[in-house]
């Protein structure tokens, strides 16, 4: 990480259904709002191919409402931040109107989007920092080491991960392809650098590193409205195609 602010894009994953262990802590206290799980991301061209969201359990999170109908879920620290980022009125107030632990969020429904599988589920990873972003990571297998060792991880132990198997179904969707590791960029390198799991986390640091790189400067977009586009132009494309439509924001920190 650089000595500038980070651009991260915040993507509006809206609730389609809680979890029962959510739905029970929230009873009557977010009626008729909309209420959306905000993931930070860096990589907004590669949301094609999200195929869940990760909390971290023991992270807590709370619900802020960002206007009369809005509901924003994320760490307060975050919520803070984006009242002076012009996201919510009045400017830098935060009003929160429920808090929930991460490991309740586990299996909650949301809505993706731009991906190529429109609905995915919450789902638990270990290396979630409640100092970064806004607690929330959405999920992309293909082009993200992390994120594909981290489902590998709950599919080959779902009952020590405690959810259902169900929830960790989608495959990674290409979406970029690489000279170097092809369609499945993520997969690619983790295999070559022998990444068991995501407690590796030496050889993912560079495995991240190695997977921005080739994406960013040498990726082609295989999907989408800018579908043969080199990553470095469709980047900020996807980026503002998805905040025109009201369905992400810019945070920086
Ligand atoms: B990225 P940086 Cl496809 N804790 O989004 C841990 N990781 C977090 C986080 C948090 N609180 N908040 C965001 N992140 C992840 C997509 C992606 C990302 C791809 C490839 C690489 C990649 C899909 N996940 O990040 O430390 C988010 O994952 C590698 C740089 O601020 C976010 O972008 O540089 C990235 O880490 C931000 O990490």
């Amino acid at each position: 990480e650089g000595v500038g602010p980070q651009e991260y894009t915040g993507v509006k994953m809206e609730v389609l259904k809680w979890s029962d262990a959510a739905s029970s802590a929230l009873a009557g206290k977010l009626e008729g709002k909309n209420v959306y799980l905000v993931a930070a991301t860096l990589r907004p061209e590669t949301m094609y191919g999200q195929t869940n969201c990760f909390v971290g359990t023991a992270i807590n999170y709370g619900f802020f409402a960002i206007n009369e109908t809005d509901v924003f879920v994320c760490t307060e620290r975050a919520a803070r931040n984006m009242a002076f980022q012009g996201t919510s009125l009045p400017r830098g107030k935060i009003t929160q109107l429920a808090e929930i632990d991460g490991s309740k969020l586990v299996g909650t429904k949301v809505k993706a989007p731009f991906a190529i599988h429109p609905e995915v589920y919450v789902l638990p990873m270990d290396n979630v920092l409640a100092t970064k972003g806004t607690g929330v990571v959405t999920s992309v297998p293909s082009d993200s080491p992390d994120d594909f060792a981290t489902l590998t991880d709950l599919r080959k132990k779902p009952e020590f991960y405690k959810i259902d198997p169900q929830w960790a179904a989608i495959d990674p969707v290409p979406v970029i392809t690489t000279p170097t590791y092809g369609d499945l960029t993520a997969p690619a390198i983790v295999k070559k650098l022998k990444i068991q799991s995501q407690k590796d986390v030496k050889q993912l640091a560079e495995a991240k590193e190695i997977a921005y790189k080739e994406g960013f400067y040498s990726g082609t977009m295989l999907v989408g409205e800018f579908k043969g586009q080199p990553v470095q132009e469709a980047k900020a494309l996807v980026r503002a195609s998805m905040i025109d439509a009201g369905l992400a924001f810019a945070y920086a920190e």
